[in-house]
């Protein structure tokens, strides 16, 4: 065992793990072990504001399959991580965030920048270590990166400022690759007797098949089976969507293929995902979720089967081991989806087909407040307008999408051809996601299109970090749907609230004079027909080192709401507020 210093042991760890990005913002109390990364060859990028440097760690770790690192100063910037932190928790992102903490010396004497850190983020990580003495700095930082890894979410390493000062024997930890299995013997076979007799299996391709490189498993199956493949919410990426068993997304503004294939499924094979409640609510009027059929759950985490859903096996292993095991097991097998396969594959394309006429016809929204606002707007109307950013989109891209009603409408024109391709806010949905995340994205992928979808609400929260593109020379294209509201919440107020309108309109200056004044550059995109251009080069500007905004002006039109699920009509008590009743329609 080597002496070295705590900072040495600090940084020597980071390299034995293959880092080579960092993002934060500087502060004294790690600046000891920052003053070696240069000589490290691990790079330093510095953030506009920390929350942005935690989506970077994010986006980075879900484009390259590695470790995401952010570090900042003790207090302040540790708890600017809070948002970022909680987001990859739900993203499954292995984020190690590293929090420097006040002085162990003067703790609880309410010093400068100091708070409990570990409390913070009890619930958002999956693993807490605390150096309390600096000769573990070594093996503690490890295991946060072997638990980052192998319970998939964001861990805490939690470091007295002091402890970075002091000398010891350190042994410098190696990355441990621990691989899960396909699952129990006797799971597998109730599962391949379900599938084997299945008359309309189809398969739901949720994020363990990303997470698990499973993709290529998935499509054999799918293919051995003739079924019909789903993704799980916000994983368009999970399955390639110009294989002929692709039917797009589930869950909030999915696919209308999809939801109606999954519905007249008798079992739904399940792969890698928690099936989230979200992600698998009624839509577009459709209540799809078939509730006769058998359900085989596969996730790596075992506490995650049969959480949502009822189901009638729960396999705890790895997505891609599972799919190769089932498909062993199927092989040579009768299985009753073959006898039937023909008319599926046409009932598949007929469904698929219908669904991308109702795309290309639905045009703008018909609700009635919807079709007035878009009357009296020279502006586009976003459906049209994702349409043809859909059209438009290079070869290989990587786009993240931010919370709001238009980034929403998107997920039906969102398809992928390989994986870690779409960065989605996921579950956590924290509006100011998108930017930092595909910027986090394009340090990991340097040769890909990396692009966000942000509306403008979102795009307040979250354009400092253009700084950073421009100041670093990490070149993005980021769209704004600059729709001059917090449309989506504005879409709740319209439904529920009697079009009261309260802190949902935006008066915006110019997002492409802000790009153009912070270095980038800026572009207002007005006609449906200067969309895709306007994307194609903003893609290619990347190649020359250039960040730009697209500033795309949208009607106010709005998409079904996010929380019909969770909202009611107002039913007030006192007379000073009956005003604000609203009667329910029908
Ligand atoms: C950090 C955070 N704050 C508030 C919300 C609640 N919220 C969800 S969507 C939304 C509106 C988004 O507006 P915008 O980004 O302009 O997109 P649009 O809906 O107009 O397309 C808000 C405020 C949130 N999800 N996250
Ligand atoms: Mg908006």
């Amino acid at each position: 065992m080597p002496r070295m210093t705590a900072s040495e042991a600090f940084v020597e760890t980071l390299v034995a793990y293959g880092v080579k990005n960092v993002f934060g913002i500087v502060g004294s109390a790690y600046m000891d072990a920052l003053d070696l990364f240069p000589a490290a060859g691990i790079r330093f990028i510095p953030t506009a504001h920390e929350q942005g440097a935690g989506h970077m760690a994010d986006g980075y770790s879900r484009a390259s399959g590695r470790h995401g690192v952010c570090i900042a100063q003790n207090g302040p910037g540790i708890t600017n991580f809070v948002t970022s932190t909680a987001a990859a928790y739900w993203a499954h992102s292995p984020v190690v965030v590293i929090t420097p903490e006040t002085g162990s010396s003067t703790i609880g004497l309410g010093g400068f920048q100091e708070t409990e850190q570990l409390p913070i983020f009890s619930k958002i990580t999956k693993y807490q270590a605390h150096v309390s003495k600096h000769p573990r700095m070594a093996e503690l930082l490890a295991r946060c990166f072997d638990r980052a890894m192998s319970e998939r979410g964001p861990t805490q390493f939690n470091i007295p400022r002091d402890n970075f000062y002091g000398e010891a024997d350190y042994d410098i930890g190696k990355p441990r690759k621990i691989s899960r299995g396909p699952g129990a013997e006797e799971n597998l076979t109730e599962a391949a007797d379900l599938l084997a007799k299945a008359k309309f299996p189809v398969i739901v391709s949720g994020g363990g098949i990303i997470f698990s490189e499973g993709v290529a498993e998935c499509v054999a199956l799918a293919e051995q089976l003739n079924a019909p493949v789903v993704n799980s919410y916000l994983h368009n990426d999970s399955f390639p969507a110009d294989h002929p068993l692709w039917c797009g997304p589930l869950g909030y503004q999915g696919s209308k293929a999809a939801m109606k294939l999954i519905a007249q499924a008798d079992v739904v094979l399940a792969l890698g995902t928690r099936l989230g409640p979200f992600g698998t609510l009624p839509q577009h009027g459709l209540d799809y979720w078939p509730k006769d059929a058998k359900i085989i759950q596969v996730d790596s985490d075992a506490r995650m089967l049969g959480l949502v859903k009822q189901i009638s096996v729960g396999i705890a292993g790895d997505a891609k081991e599972t799919a190769k095991a089932l498909q062993y097991r199927l092989a040579n097998r009768k299985l009753e989806s073959t006898a039937n396969a023909d008319a599926r594959r046409k009932t598949i394309n007929a469904e698929k087909a219908q669904w991308e006429a109702e795309l290309d016809g639905w045009t703008h929204e018909k609700d009635p407040w919807s079709i007035k606002v878009a009357e009296d707007s020279s502006y586009m109307h976003p459906r049209q307008m994702l349409r043809a950013l859909e059209s438009a989109m290079p070869k290989d891209a990587m786009v993240s999408t931010d919370i709001g009603n238009i980034c929403s409408v998107a997920n039906s024109y969102l398809r992928f051809k390989r994986p870690n391709s779409m960065f989605a806010a996921m579950s956590f949905g924290n509006c100011g996601y998108a930017l930092p995340a595909v910027i986090g994205a394009k340090v990991a992928a340097p040769e890909r299109p990396a692009i966000a979808y942000v509306g403008d609400g979102a795009w307040g929260m979250s354009f400092n970090e253009i700084l950073t593109c421009v100041r670093e020379r990490i070149p993005v294209t980021a769209v704004v749907f600059h729709n001059k509201q917090w449309g989506a919440e504005k879409k709740n107020q319209v439904d529920f609230y009697g079009t009261r309108f309260i802190g949902v309109n935006l008066d915006n200056p110019s997002f492409a004079e802000i790009a153009r004044a912070m270095g980038a550059e800026g572009v207002r995109v007005e006609r449906l027909d200067d969309v895709g251009p306007a994307l194609a080069s903003a893609c290619e500007a990347q190649k020359a080192g250039k960040t730009t905004v697209l500033e795309v002006m949208c009607t106010m039109e709005l998409g079904d709401p996010f929380r019909r699920d969770a909202l009611k009509y107002p039913e007030r008590l006192l007379e000073k507020y009956r005003h604000t009743n609203v009667s329910v329609p029908g």
